[in-house]
């Protein structure tokens, strides 16, 4: 029989919003505020966001864990990215917790991704305590915002209980929370009473033993592999032996090396670990996310964490342009397998598969900027490599392919309404619904295929002159919607190796947009522009100028460069056709075609034609 008892010590709660809307902020405050905070305690700003990539782009990637103390209940808190490509993170978090807190910025409202995050706490039936953020804000609506909140819960079929959720106005920036908005507060006392009063503590059974998820994974120079998670049953001490059940139900046994707990920003050893607590445990290399830590005399595994499939595929290959091995120090397939191996281990949402050719992988994931993060951590680290362009997975059912389609949800001046839909429709967008309320801004939704939103961002920005807003949301499986071409322009191809010359790109600016400067070391193959015409063309950059014996090489006043935009990761896979490849070293993103001579190409081409 099940002896249901609490933990009253401890509150796990997740804080999940749309990106942006100031979760790690938020952390931040209640740290300070909380009774682990020693005063003077110098604290950086988003301290959870520790990864070198986070601090530069200002934006979460994983999901962290760290804890607070308020009148001597420890809150878990698990800060999450919000962005839709880290999704994945998002429902790895809830595997820890009780309860979420959804923050909602006070002039945005509930976005895209509020909704995703929102939708998946309700499934699980967690319970939400809503903080509408950044009151503020100058264009603060925070009444408007909280009946689209309403609206949300409704919309998600939200059940009574769900629908009468707490909410709290707040400026995290400030480390302020109020019940009204006409209220004095000047601390988040409010919040931490919410969540003591309204979050469930943990449950557990008193008559089960131990029983721990893991949800994450770290690792450790001293103590190796540390698993990560929050324990739903009994206790367990240093030194007492386990098993972990992993997903082929096999037993693997382990001795517990080492507890800790997460105390503030840190980790702290501990004896013991308790029933609702969420531990860090040392003792076993050979775990994985989804797996369970029980005892051997009672071993019963947990549900395993799972999370939607990925909507995205990548190829990674070695880097095979004749520049490979220059600029990274780790370019065998071999390494580049085991790092991709190594990232499925911690990163629930993406997914490796081995090609017949062993220096061919594709990687899976949620979306093209996550397939970025990931490139860009490993040149980062050392590698050289090479990745195609993002395809979508499509699906097969009845005879019929089906593919991935999302709602986009535009936010821009009227202005640009035409040139978006026409853009939009081009890539079989559809516009299923525009509201205007005459304050020159429009809110229009679109239903496309997700394949069609690949590289249109830039696009976007660009049309909406950097003041548009774009959103999505996936929307399911639906019929293939026919090709497009997924860029009107061709290439401009080296035709050999060597360097560039200013003469040579001097000459060949007319013919469209270069990507390199000159100086730079080119091979046949590589694209060195983007075509103002729809066909490549093979140019030779290192063409110098015949010298006559009165000039020397470069001081020829007419071929001084137009300054080139360097391309970046991000724009380069979002550029590439499926011929092309991207070329990526620690030092150097260069594109190229697949096929590196041009002779070849054309063989292919003709051999094509006369199919
Ligand atoms: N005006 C105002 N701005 C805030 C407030 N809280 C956070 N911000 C700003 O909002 C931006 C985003 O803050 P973050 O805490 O990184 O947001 P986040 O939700 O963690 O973002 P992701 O993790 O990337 O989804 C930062 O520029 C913050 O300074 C607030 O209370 N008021
Ligand atoms: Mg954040």
């Amino acid at each position: 029989m099940k002896k249901v008892a609490v933990n009253e010590k401890i509150r796990n709660i997740a804080i999940i919003a749309h990106v942006d809307h100031g979760k790690t902020t938020l952390v931040d405050a209640m740290f300070r505020q909380s009774e682990i905070y020693v005063p003077g305690l110098e604290v950086d700003e988003r301290i959870m966001d520790s990864m070198e990539l986070e601090k530069e782009r200002g934006i979460t990637i994983v999901a962290k864990n760290c804890s607070v103390r308020w009148k001597r209940v420890k809150i878990n808190i698990i800060d999450t990215p919000g962005h839709a490509d880290f999704s994945g993170e998002v429902e790895r978090a809830l595997s820890m917790a009780d309860g979420a807190i959804l923050l909602v910025d006070a002039s945005e409202g509930p976005l895209p991704q509020t909704r995703f995050v929102l939708k998946k706490t309700i499934e699980k039936g967690i319970k939400v305590i809503v903080v509408i953020n950044k009151i503020d804000r100058k264009d603060a609506r925070p009444d408007e915002i909280l009946d689209e909140i309403y609206d949300l819960f409704i919309d998600l079929d939200a059940d009574d209980k769900q629908l009468d959720f707490a909410y709290i106005y707040a400026i995290g920036r400030e480390g302020i929370a109020k019940k009204t908005l006409t209220e004095k507060s000047d601390d988040l006392h409010l919040l931490f009473e919410t969540i003591i009063n309204e979050i469930p503590a943990p449950q557990y059974d008193r008559e089960e033993p131990f029983q721990m998820l893991v949800s994450d994974l770290g690792y450790s120079d001293y103590l190796g592999r540390l698993a990560i998670g929050r324990v739903f049953n009994g206790n367990a001490e240093f030194n007492d032996t386990m098993v972990c059940i992993n997903d082929k139900e096999e037993h693997i046994p382990l001795k517990i090396s080492k507890l800790q707990v997460y105390d503030g920003m840190k980790l702290k050893e501990v004896e013991a670990a308790e029933s609702g607590d969420i531990v860090v445990l040392s003792g076993i290399e050979d775990v994985k996310i989804g797996d369970t830590i029980c005892t051997k005399e009672s071993p019963k595994p947990l549900k395993r964490i799972s999370v939607d499939e990925p909507t995205i595929s990548m190829e990674f290959t070695i880097n095979t342009s004749p520049l490979s091995g220059k600029e990274g120090r780790i370019i065998q397939s071999g390494k580049i397998r085991e790092r991709l191996i190594r990232e499925t281990l911690q990163n629930v949402a993406v997914r490796f598969e081995q090609t017949e050719d062993r220096d061919r992988f594709i990687v899976k994931g949620r979306g093209e900027f996550q397939m970025a993060i990931l490139i860009e951590t490993m040149r980062r680290e050392g590698f050289e490599l090479s990745v195609g362009r993002p395809k979508v997975i499509y699906k097969h059912e009845n005879g019929k392919m089906l593919e991935p389609i999302e709602k986009l949800f535009v936010d821009c001046a009227e202005d640009f309404l035409g040139i978006v839909t026409e853009k939009l429709s081009l890539r079989k967008g559809r516009l299923t619904k525009l509201v205007n309320n005459g304050s020159g801004r429009i809110r229009a939704e679109f239903s496309i295929p997700s394949r069609s939103l690949i590289g249109y961002r830039d696009e976007f920005l660009t049309d909406t002159k950097g003041t548009g807003i774009m959103n999505t949301l996936f929307a399911g499986y639906e019929e293939f919607r026919g090709d497009f071409p997924t860029r009107y322009t061709g290439s401009i191809v080296s035709d050999r190796q060597g360097n560039s010359v200013a003469y040579a790109l001097f000459h060949l600016e007319p013919r469209g947009r270069l990507f390199i400067a000159p100086g730079e070391p080119v091979y046949g193959g590589m694209i060195i522009g983007e075509h103002n015409k729809d066909s490549d063309i093979n140019v030779n950059p290192s063409k110098e100028k015949k010298l006559t014996n009165m000039r020397a090489a470069g001081k020829d006043e007419s071929t001084i460069c137009s300054p080139v935009k360097p391309m970046t990761l991000e724009r380069a896979i979002n550029f590439i056709k499926d011929d092309e490849m991207v070329e990526v070293t620690p030092k150097s993103i260069r594109l190229h075609k697949r096929v590196l001579s041009a002779q070849k190409r054309r063989l292919i081409r003709s051999a094509k034609n006369k199919h």
